[in-house]
């Protein structure tokens, strides 16, 4: 997907604050965090959206939700954490690249993105 900003994230074609990455995934800080702790999960691979996982997309997200308590972790969030999903445009997804927010660090955390 060329003209997919993640995926450009990925490709190292525009910088990050990245976080966490593997063979499958890469994790950075939001440019506009919504809170003192947000980062964005994605897969490297691009998916539109929840719209667009597979049946077999099953161990990727499977992966992708084991991942999100141990990054938290270590982004100091010990006392948890919101996780949020926005998909399509009713869902308010602005970025046609699968990710999950993940946000903490204060007591009132958005419950929207
Ligand atoms: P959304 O779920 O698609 O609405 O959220 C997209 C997020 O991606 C949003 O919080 C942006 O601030 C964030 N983001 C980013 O971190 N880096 C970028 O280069 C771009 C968007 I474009």
């Amino acid at each position: 997907m060329e003209e997919c900003i993640f995926c450009k994230i990925v490709q190292g074609e525009i910088p990050a604050n990245k976080v966490f990455e593997d063979q499958d995934f890469v994790a950075f800080h939001d440019i506009h965090p919504a809170a003192p702790v947000h980062f964005l999960l994605i897969p490297k691979r691009h998916i539109s959206s929840l719209y667009d996982v597979s049946e077999a997309d099953q161990p990727l997200l499977g992966k992708m939700l084991w991942l999100i308590p141990q990054l938290a972790k270590e982004q100091g969030c010990v006392n948890g954490f919101r996780t949020i999903i926005n998909t399509g445009r009713v869902g308010g997804q602005e970025v046609l690249h699968l990710h999950i927010h993940i946000i903490a660090g204060k007591d009132r955390l958005p419950t929207m993105i």
